[in-house]
């Protein structure tokens, strides 16, 4: 296996970050992390600005190759550091199924996700509007029976009969929906499912709020 031990992870407690940490927790992979200052706007310092011009979070440093976006962080991982039962390989049956997955977690997840969360919780009350914010969530509710539906069914993962990055794509979003008090309309087989996701123990350690001081 190539050389882990110079990973370094720009890290803030309850971001997209934790899709990173919880993929290199699963791998076994050895990382720092760097906490990144997350209480006010933009993220992190001007040094960070180096990092991630956008100053957002995670960004990833591996012995100087900078990745940010954390599906990409993912994939770059999985691909640099693989083999991983958590990545699905072009010659498996639901390889398709896997990326779909995987991706809309983020692309297909985000837009709606994002507009709740700012107009329920993150923007000044004075500057939050009801009607965008009643959109976003029936918006955040279709894409979830969606998912429901047709990614999860009867299945215990979403794709390849195991727990993949996928899982923690689309897993993240959840969690951002129970940080933000928008999770009791979620469809029940994925709240068991994400019951499941959060019974491991990469997941505690991925969360962890107390090793990081932001
Ligand atoms: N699509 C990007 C989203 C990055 C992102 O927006 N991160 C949030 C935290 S979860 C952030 O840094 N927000 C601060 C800001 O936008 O200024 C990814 O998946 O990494």
């Amino acid at each position: 296996m190539a050389d882990t031990s110079a990973i370094r992870l720009y890290h803030a407690p309850r971001t997209r970050s934790i899709r990173v940490r919880w993929l290199m927790e699963e791998m076994g992979l050895p990382y720092e992390i760097v906490p990144v200052q997350f209480d006010t706007r933009p993220a992190g310092d001007e040094a960070y600005g180096g990092i991630h011009p956008l100053r957002k979070v995670p960004a990833l440093d591996d012995k100087g190759t900078v990745i940010v976006e954390s599906l990409a962080i993912m994939q770059y991982l999985m691909g640099r550091y693989g083999p991983t039962s958590l990545d699905v390989r072009p010659d498996e049956p639901e390889y398709a199924r896997f990326l779909q997955w995987f991706h809309f977690g983020e692309a297909g997840m985000m837009m709606p996700v994002s507009l709740l969360l700012a107009h329920t919780t993150l923007l000044p009350e004075k500057a939050r509007d009801p009607r965008l914010a009643a959109w976003a969530r029936s918006e955040v509710e279709h894409l979830l029976e969606f998912a429901g539906k047709s990614g999860l069914g009867e299945r215990e993962y979403l794709a390849a009969n195991r727990f993949t990055a996928a899982d923690i794509s689309l897993g993240y979003m959840l969690y951002l929906l129970k940080i933000i008090r928008q999770f009791d309309s979620v469809p029940e087989n994925l709240k068991t499912w994400f019951k499941r996701l959060t019974g491991r123990d990469s997941w505690a350690v991925a969360t962890a709020v107390e090793t990081v001081s932001a």
